[in-house]
């Protein structure tokens, strides 16, 4: 038996207990995107897509032991009414998420592609979404459709690494297409994730709307030109800046990186640092919209900015600037798990 406590924890300390010079306790506050949750309903589906991603996370932290990477791809909407008819869209044909998937996968990672439905898919971009129909892809011969010869080889090594993919389970896709969808997914999955711990890799490549419209201030129907006096006015609110509840509540072993997408190049290296400094996160990964294919440039806290650039020859070979950025995005996400797996230790 332990020695008997001189002091007890269940009786109020008197002498502060009506001391009316300790000033107010304020309120907990609700933080925007709480209140963006609370005030937007979650997806029908929801439920169903968190099985599935939890089914797939579970599958690899028993058999594979593979790195997991959330790959986000392609622009999310903001729709104008709640029977949508028009929507704001936001510019991304989904290439970068889409390629860097496939560069993930090589390289030993399993993949949850977080992508816009309709937007480019991991190794079927190399034949959807081109000037070719995909009929073009093919020949008659002998009475049989066959693959065109000029595709045939390249078509064969893009064929392998897609059932490689599928036999390994080592991706999965999930759509989104609103701005809202888009957040309550990532929330989900991130959450999930939690159980990969340093493992987990966050890619956000998606390009997300800065602007949407509260569910509480949709109109339900079309709206109509007549009413409004030929004017259509749209007062938008901010999107809530979510990657600081990434970074501190939903996952946060993971490691975690972002885009940042500008048109000035003047501004480029500043808006990235901002964002680093805003959510502490581990790095940004800067493109101009006028250069993205050929030039991307790592900006983090602890180094000096690193431009990663594909030569003229390069990107005539239409060579992928994925191909470079991949591999330098795992080497320091490898650093990262060791180094909190030392910390962990100490
Ligand atoms: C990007 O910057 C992507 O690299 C692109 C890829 C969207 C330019 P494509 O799909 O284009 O290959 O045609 N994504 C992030 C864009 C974004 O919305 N970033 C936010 C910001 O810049 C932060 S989450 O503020």
């Amino acid at each position: 038996m332990s020695p008997k406590k001189s002091f007890h924890t269940s009786n109020p300390e008197t002498d502060t207990a009506i001391d009316r010079t300790i000033p107010d306790f304020p309120a907990a506050q609700l933080s925007d995107e709480d209140r963006y949750f609370r005030a937007h309903k979650p997806p029908k589906y929801l439920d169903e897509l968190s099985a599935e991603v939890s089914e797939f996370v579970e599958f690899h932290l028993k058999n594979s032991k593979k790195n997991i990477v959330l790959v986000t791809s392609g622009g999310t909407t903001v729709p104008l009414e709640n029977n949508t008819v028009r929507f704001i869209d936001n510019f991304s044909a989904g290439t970068r998420g889409a390629t860097s998937a496939e560069y993930f996968l090589e390289n030993g990672y399993a993949v949850i592609f977080l992508h816009r439905e309709f937007s480019l898919l991991p190794y079927s971009r190399h034949y959807s979404h081109t000037t070719n129909c995909f009929l073009d892809y093919m020949t008659e011969e002998d009475n049989k459709v066959q693959i065109n010869r000029d595709f045939a080889d390249e078509m064969l090594v893009v064929l392998r690494k897609y059932n490689a993919a599928k036999e390994s389970n080592s991706l999965l896709l999930i759509p989104f297409t609103t701005v809202n969808q888009y957040l309550y997914t990532l929330k989900t999955i991130s959450e999930i994730l939690h159980r990969v711990d340093t493992r987990a890799l966050f890619y956000l490549a998606a390009a997300v709307s800065d602007f949407f419209l509260p569910q509480s201030k949709m109109p339900q129907h079309k709206i109509q030109s007549q009413e409004s006096g030929g004017k259509l006015i749209i007062d938008l609110e901010p999107v809530p800046k979510f990657l600081s509840r990434l970074v501190d509540n939903w996952a946060p072993a993971a490691m975690i990186v972002s885009f940042k997408l500008e048109t000035d190049n003047t501004i480029l290296i500043k808006k990235a640092k901002n964002a680093l400094t805003r959510y502490q996160h581990q790095l940004v990964i800067g493109n101009l919209l006028q250069t993205r294919k050929k030039e991307v440039v790592f900006v983090t806290t602890d180094e000096p900015d690193q431009w990663i650039k594909l030569t003229d020859e390069e990107y005539k070979n239409k060579e992928e600037i994925e191909k470079i950025i991949i591999p330098a995005v795992i080497e320091r996400h490898h650093k990262w798990i060791k180094q909190r797996n030392e910390n962990k230790q100490k």
